[in-house]
Formats: C-alpha cells, sequence, structure tokens
C-alpha cells in the first residue's frame, strides 16, 4: 500500500524533470533555442504560405505551385498546380552533388552481411527496375504491393514505383497470406513484388509461401517479381512469377523520372480502424514529400556527417517517411537492418550502433523496454559514443523507460526527440526540437511548424490545462492523409465527422500548464502493440471464423515490454470444451489469420460475454478484468453473473 503511494509520488516527481538540451548540441543546431522555435512557429500559423514556400524551394519542382494550399474542409490540396517527382528529390537532385558518391544506404543483413550503396548506386538500381516494372506493363497510377523484408531491394522497389508514378501498396513481411490477399484485393494491385524468404532470428520467413497463397485469392495480382535473398527453394508459376535478379540483367539504367502533379497518389498504407476492414490511407506526392523532408531536417536536424538509423520496418510508416523519403530527400546516409534485435545476442543493435558509429537513433518505446529487460550490459559492452540524438515513436514512453534511453544509451549527453505522429499524418506532428526544445519524459512537448493541435471534448471545446480529452488537429498540414482508399465516406466520418472542424486523431491526450503534450493513448478500440496498431474486430473477426469458436472479445493489457498484449475472451460453440490445447490452436489460427503480431497472448474461455442491453459486448469491463482491475461502472450491464462466472473461471 505505502509502496504504491511512493511510487505514484515517484513517478509525479520525475514528471516534474526537465532536461535543457546540452548548449554544445543547441549551437550546432538548426533550431538553437526556443526564441527561435517560436518565430519560426508564429510565421508558420500567421504565414504559412511563406513558411512552405521557403521549404518547398529547397526540393525540384519541374513546374512550381500556382497555390500553397487549398482547403475545401476535409480535403486538402498542397502546392496545387506543382509538379515534381520524389523519387528525383530523394536521388537524381544529390547527383548533381558531391554527394553523389556519398552513402545512400548502410544495409546490415541478420547473418552479419554488409553492403552499402551510394546515392549513384541507388540512383542505377532504381532507374533499372523502374525500368523492370515498365516492361511488367505497369504504369503511372497503377498500384504495386509490395510484400518483402527489410533488404536493400525493398527500398528500390519503393523508389522505382514513385520514379514511374506507380502507386505502392507496402505490406508488412509479418502478414499472413489472408491479410495479404485483402490488402492487394483493396488496393486493386496489379503486380506482387516478393522475395522468397527473409532472416528473422537466424530462420527463414517464407514470403513467398505466403504470397503464394495470398495470389490465390487475388484475382487482380497479374504478376510476381521474386527477389532471391535466402537462396532455398521455391516454386515459381511459369507467366506469372519472375525473378529480380533475371529481369534487372537486361535492363537499362536510363529511365527519366516521370514528372508529377503535387496531388498525384504517391502510396497506400493500410492501417487498422475501429471496424474490422484496413484502411488503406492514401499519401499523395507534394506535401508529404516537403513534410517528410522538413521534420526529418528539423527533428532529426540530420547533417552531411551523420550516420542515421531509425529501427522501424518499411512494412509500417516509419519506415516509409524516416528511412526512405525523409532522410534521403535530405541526402542522408541511412542505416538499414534486416533482423532482429536480439539475434544473436541481445546486443545486436548497439553492436551496429558501435559498428557504422551512428550518430543518430530512432526506435520504439517497445524495443526500449525489451532492453531494459534483457540487462544494461548488453548496451553497456558497446562503445556507442558515437551517438548524438535519439528518438522514439509508436505510443507513450513512460518515464522510467525515457530515463533509462537517456543515461543509459545516450549517457546523459543526447536529446531525445519523443515524435507523436501517425499513419494519417504522413510527418511526424507533436514532437521536441533537439537543439530548442526542454524535454519532459514521457511528453512529446510541442507542435511542430505549422501543427495546430488542441485538447477537447466531443463538442469540440478546448479544455484547460490537465484536462485529459481528445487530440485533435485545427487544421490542415502538408503530410496529411488525403482520404481513404475506395471508402470516401469513412474518411469524411472517422476523420472529420467526430469533432466538428478537426482532424479527429483517436487518441486522449492532454496539456500541461507548460503547453506541453501528454499522449494517453487510443480512445478508439485500436490496441497498440509493441508500437503497432492492431484493430479489435479484426482479431476479433479472425477468432470467430475458427470452428469451435463462437463469440469472441479481444482487449488489450497492459504490457511491461509490448505496451498492451492481446487479451481474447472466446465462447464456445456447444459442442466444444476449453482446454490449453484448444487455446493454442486458437491463438495459432489468429497467427495464421492475421500475422504472429496479433497473436493474442492469452485466449480465456467464457459461458458468456458481458454485454448491455443493446447487445454491446463492454469491452471496458473485460479491459479491467484483463488487467486485473476492479471493473468500473457496470450500471448498463444486462446480467451481472455473467462477470462473476468470468472472473471464476480466471484459474
Ligand atoms: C508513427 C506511428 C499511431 C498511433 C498514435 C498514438 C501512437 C505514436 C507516439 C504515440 C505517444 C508517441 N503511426 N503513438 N507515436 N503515442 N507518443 N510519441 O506510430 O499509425 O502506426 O500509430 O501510435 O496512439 O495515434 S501509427
Amino acid at each position: 500500500m505505502s509502496g504504491s503511494v511512493g511510487d505514484r509520488i515517484a513517478s509525479l516527481l520525475q514528471e516534474k524533470r526537465v532536461f535543457t538540451p546540452p548548449a554544445s548540441f543547441s549551437a550546432q543546431a538548426r533550431i538553437k533555442s526556443m526564441d527561435e522555435y517560436r518565430r519560426l512557429y508564429r510565421e508558420s500559423i500567421e504565414d504559412p504560405d511563406s513558411f512552405w514556400s521557403r521549404h518547398a524551394e529547397e526540393l525540384h519542382w519541374f513546374k512550381k505551385w500556382d497555390k500553397v494550399l487549398e482547403w475545401e474542409e476535409p480535403y486538402a490540396k498542397w502546392f496545387v498546380g506543382g509538379e515534381t517527382n520524389i523519387c528525383y528529390n530523394c536521388l537524381d537532385r544529390h547527383l548533381s552533388t558531391w554527394r553523389r558518391n556519398k552513402a545512400a544506404i548502410i544495409w546490415e543483413g541478420e547473418p552479419g552481411e554488409s553492403r552499402t550503396l551510394r546515392y549513384l548506386d541507388l540512383h542505377r538500381e532504381v532507374c533499372r527496375f523502374a525500368n523492370v516494372l515498365k516492361s511488367l506493363g505497369i504504369q503511372k497510377g497503377d498500384r504495386v504491393s509490395i510484400f518483402m523484408g527489410m533488404v536493400p531491394e525493398l527500398v528500390v522497389a519503393v523508389l522505382a514505383c514513385a520514379r514511374i508514378g506507380a502507386v505502392h501498396s507496402v505490406v508488412f513481411g509479418g502478414f499472413s497470406a489472408e491479410a495479404l490477399a485483402d490488402r492487394n484485393n483493396d488496393a486493386g494491385a496489379k503486380l506482387l513484388i516478393t522475395q522468397d524468404g527473409g532472416w528473422r532470428r537466424g530462420k527463414i520467413i517464407p514470403l513467398k509461401e505466403t504470397a503464394d497463397a495470398a495470389l490465390e485469392k487475388s484475382p487482380t495480382v497479374e504478376k510476381c517479381v521474386v527477389l532471391r535473398r535466402t537462396g532455398h527453394e521455391v516454386p515459381m508459376r511459369e507467366g506469372r512469377d519472375f525473378w529480380w535478379h533475371e529481369l534487372m540483367e537486361g535492363a537499362s539504367d536510363k529511365c527519366e523520372a516521370e514528372v508529377v502533379d503535387s496531388e498525384h497518389m504517391l502510396y497506400l498504407l493500410y492501417t487498422s480502424g475501429t471496424t474490422g476492414k484496413p484502411k488503406g490511407v492514401i499519401h499523395t506526392t507534394g506535401g508529404y514529400m516537403v513534410g517528410t523532408y522538413v521534420t526529418t531536417k528539423y527533428v532529426f536536424d540530420v547533417r552531411d556527417e551523420d550516420t542515421y538509423w531509425c529501427t522501424a520496418d518499411i512494412g509500417w510508416v516509419t519506415g516509409h517517411s524516416y528511412i526512405v523519403y525523409g532522410p534521403l530527400a535530405n541526402g542522408a546516409t541511412v542505416v538499414m537492418y534486416e533482423g532482429a534485435p536480439n539475434w544473436p545476442d541481445p546486443g545486436r543493435f548497439w553492436q551496429i550502433v558501435e559498428k557504422y558509429r551512428v550518430s543518430i537513433f530512432y526506435t520504439a518505446p517497445t524495443a526500449i523496454r525489451a532492453f531494459i529487460k534483457w540487462g544494461d550490459e548488453w548496451v553497456t559492452k558497446y562503445d556507442l559514443s558515437s551517438l548524438r540524438l535519439l528518438g522514439t515513436v509508436g505510443e507513450p514512453i513512460n518515464p522510467e523507460a525515457w530515463m533509462w534511453y537517456h543515461t543509459v544509451v545516450g549517457k546523459e549527453r543526447c536529446p531525445i526527440v519523443d515524435t507523436w505522429w501517425q499513419t494519417e499524418t504522413g510527418a511526424i506532428m507533436i514532437t521536441p526540437l533537439p537543439g530548442a526544445t526542454p524535454t519532459k519524459p514521457g511528453s512529446a512537448t510541442l507542435p511542430f511548424f505549422g501543427v495546430v493541435p488542441d485538447i477537447v471534448d466531443r463538442e469540440g471545446n478546448s479544455l484547460g490545462p490537465n484536462e485529459g480529452g481528445y487530440l485533435v488537429i485545427r487544421r490542415p498540414w502538408p503530410s496529411m492523409l488525403r482520404g481513404i482508399y475506395g471508402d470516401p465516406e469513412r474518411y469524411e466520418k472517422q476523420y472529420w465527422g467526430q469533432v466538428p472542424h478537426c482532424y479527429f486523431t483517436g487518441d486522449g491526450a492532454r496539456r500541461d500548464e507548460d503547453g506541453y503534450y501528454w499522449i494517453m493513448g487510443r480512445v478508439d478500440d485500436v490496441l497498440n502493440v509493441s508500437g503497432h496498431r492492431l484493430s479489435t474486430m479484426e482479431i476479433e473477426s479472425a477468432l470467430v471464423a475458427h470452428p469451435a469458436v463462437a463469440e469472441a472479445a479481444v482487449v488489450g493489457r497492459p504490457d511491461e515490454i509490448k505496451g498492451e498484449a492481446v487479451v481474447a475472451f472466446v465462447t464456445l460453440k456447444g459442442e466444444y470444451q476449453p482446454s490449453s490445447e484448444l487455446a493454442d490452436e486458437i491463438r495459432k489460427f489468429v497467427r495464421q489469420q492475421i500475422g504472429a503480431h496479433a497473436q493474442p497472448d492469452d485466449v480465456r474461455f467464457a459461458e458468456a460475454l458481458p454485454k448491455t442491453r443493446s447487445g454491446k459486448i463492454m469491452r471496458r469491463l473485460l479491459r479491467d478484468l484483463a488487467a486485473g482491475r476492479p471493473p468500473g461502472d457496470m450500471t448498463t450491464l444486462e446480467d451481472f453473473s455473467v462477470l462473476e462466472r468470468l472472473r471464476q473461471s480466471e484459474e
């Protein structure tokens, strides 16, 4: 009892701690003080045209825009009338400078091999693969699904699509055949790019096998390009499947970048929403390019001397914006790693930092918590003196993990940028600027330039300091999503129909007396497991597809490492009896249906699920139960005995 009170006071005390950027960091940073931040922020709000034009002009446009923003709620057009190409800006733009021989990508395979692609090399590979895409009949506007591991060719494939104006849809390599087929079908993809397999914890992830199963149910996909990575035998279907290396052999390395309109669709990325069906978030070219370029420049303060490593997978938005587009548009040197953080041992990340002298390191709280668990010795045995800036993204970081990151990894020298943003926002929205913003452990701090967040109630009234409410964004920003693919209504309702005239983030948050934002997590039925958004509905539909399951409800339970763990409450059909074998079978079934990341940590059998009178499952009560908390308000519960029986079934 006294311990818990003491803990609360301790964490309150920690929250009051403020870390100002080291003077030496600020001295060389692009934004050196809060005064400078405030001045630029004010300009970005009061005169957005001038702010965004000045920054957009640092990039290449084949034709300059006529108008910075056209806003017809809820549809935005940025850099209207402008013509550009994001691949040109990530590659060609650097070839006329000394950067042509600079490393663009330094890649480390999980088994330990290393490859470096200079900007020249990456440009050549991208041009060749762009010609391959053309030879396979891919044209501007066609959708291309990419189902690969973290290999340089994934970046080549993404940039080659952008180069010819094709729309890429990268599907995380951990997804199941079902999930991949759903995404292929929703996007109407014409081509799938995959590989034989990828390396993960010393084992082969059978990507081609999964792709083959998905292709059985993906009628729009005509052809499939397969990269040889692991070299194990995979079936190739004549006329449909083509080896990457064979197609590349004859391909010319001359391919002009397609000139596209600023609002030309760049990519789709599927993300979880509150219904079972994943949403294809649409990003377009000009605004997204400027947004990722500018945030990378100021938030990571990337220099030509830096070696920058974002540990995300390119299957998630963080990889799109902060491995590929933002850093390459800035001409940065990017480290890319194929495998697991604890293979062959938990020192792998830090060994990579030492080996390549990484100076900027961007990872997720879930990884940080795993390292805390594995023990400091795995970190401290490596020379991390090259690090100068640390970042986190994906979920709220608890102050304890922040302090560990600051002391054990950063040796109290490196600012930490806790960056809040979403697939939908395209780029970082709330974040410290490392040379300017005093940081508080656990707070994403202040809005980036041009971003007007607010904390509101359902009606859109702004709330006062430290009052919890909905996090909304009051104005359009360049990298915002332009819609949900094939479902404009869902876009309008989900994001702009919840709070009048505001973009609804789905996150709860509060703002403290200094105007700092503290993100509290999702307010909808979306879980955040290891920084990945999972829809409870999607997992539930997978569960009820199992022959033994009658009804299912999925909730999150706080988890030290993953942020949230997946707990599934299921009722069984009459003829089935609960058993641990069946629980295991059901867990594996979900894994097959969606992917390993969605596999329930617990399957708990129940005789019935707690429901309201109108028949809605009361997930809130299940969440309390899963977390071992006393249940909150039960007034709408129809049958009280249900909860009692659920509790008894815990043993
Ligand atoms: C980039 C990304 C978005 C959701 C978002 C939040 C949570 C992300 C932070 C965070 C607290 C952060 N895109 N989230 N970053 N919560 N502090 N710094 O993660 O679309 O996959 O997820 O992630 O709930 O709404 S995402």
